[in-house]
């Protein structure tokens, strides 16, 4: 509300800044999958300093790091209850101002992972002035809080060593997984491809529409940027692409009008809890 929203700026006229490197990290993390987590073991330690809607800010330090997360969903309750016990101590002890969304894809539809962080990213900024844009899988844990949910000079690939790939890059030019864009550097490249249908190739788009826009890709290392993620079959509507592969060599000239400026979704509903913000998005999903 634009009470909340008033009462939310006021902090940074009178604390000072928050230092540049968080104080209390734990460094690498223990992090298990093999249970099944109630919701209200999920609430019970953050909720109560997390105001409605997965959003937070620091009380003791003004945060320059205004970050929306970004997790592109559908049916994945299990790994989002991980996801959710996992991350909010983590971005609270990182001392960001945040917010998470949750991008569900309604209906039954071929999935699409990058439409989906597109819709996200209007959304989020039509509650707050965000600055920087953390794109999350939802079955993405960090084993390291140094690894930091923010925004850097260049857009930046966080998940540099998963597990499922022995903790090391499966190709020098993957940005699967986890990313940070600041606003301009999302704008910079037009946002993410709207026509990645299925899986597959959409990272690779992202990559390629970083580069020819002349940045380059900034990473952790490979021991602060490990990854741990619930293992899964492949979902329902979300086989394989044999269309995507070939699309990656026209990324140069379709990146100007496939993005964020061809961007067409409606909004369903928005279903806030303490936890995250829900919202329901119809893409036009092809069958
Ligand atoms: C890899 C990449 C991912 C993306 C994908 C290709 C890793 C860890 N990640 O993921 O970033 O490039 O390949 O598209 O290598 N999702 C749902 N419901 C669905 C389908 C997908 O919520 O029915 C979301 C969810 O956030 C999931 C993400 O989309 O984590 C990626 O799908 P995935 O986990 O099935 O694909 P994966 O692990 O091969
Ligand atoms: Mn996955």
């Amino acid at each position: 509300t634009k009470a909340n929203e008033e009462k939310n700026e006021e902090p940074a006229k009178t604390l000072g800044p928050c230092p540049d490197t968080p104080p209390n990290l734990f460094g690498s993390l223990h992090v298990e999958f093999d249970y099944k987590r109630s919701w209200d073991e999920v609430r019970k330690e953050v909720s109560p300093l997390l105001q409605e809607g997965g959003r937070y800010k620091p009380l003791d330090c003004f945060s320059k790091h205004k970050v929306a997360i970004i997790i592109p969903f559908r049916n994945r309750y299990e790994h989002l209850k991980h996801w959710l016990y996992y991350l909010h101590p983590i971005l609270l002890r990182q001392q960001l101002d945040y917010g998470v969304y949750v991008i569900n894809q309604y209906g039954e539809g071929t999935f699409n992972r990058a439409k989906l962080m597109n819709a996200g990213y209007v959304e989020a900024l039509k509650e707050y002035d965000y600055k920087c844009f953390v794109f999350s899988d939802v079955d993405l844990i960090p084993l390291d809080d140094r690894n930091l949910y923010r925004c850097f000079d260049n857009p930046r690939h966080m998940a540099v060593a998963m597990d499922k790939f022995n903790y090391e890059l499966p190709y020098n030019t993957f940005f699967g997984g986890v990313s940070s864009l600041s606003k301009d550097q999302f704008l910079t490249i037009n946002g993410f491809p709207n026509t990645y249908w299925g899986w597959g190739g959409e990272d690779d788009d992202i990559y390629r529409r970083v580069i020819f826009h002349g940045m380059s890709i900034s990473r952790p290392d490979s021991m602060t940027g490990k990854y741990k993620m619930v293992k899964h079959e492949r979902d329902l509507h979300n086989k394989a692409n044999p269309l995507n592969p070939g699309k990656l060599s026209k990324t140069r000239q379709t990146m100007a009008e496939d993005g964020i400026n061809s961007l067409k979704y409606t909004v369903k509903e928005i279903v806030k809890n303490v936890l995250y913000t829900f919202i329901n998005v119809d893409i036009n999903a092809p069958k």
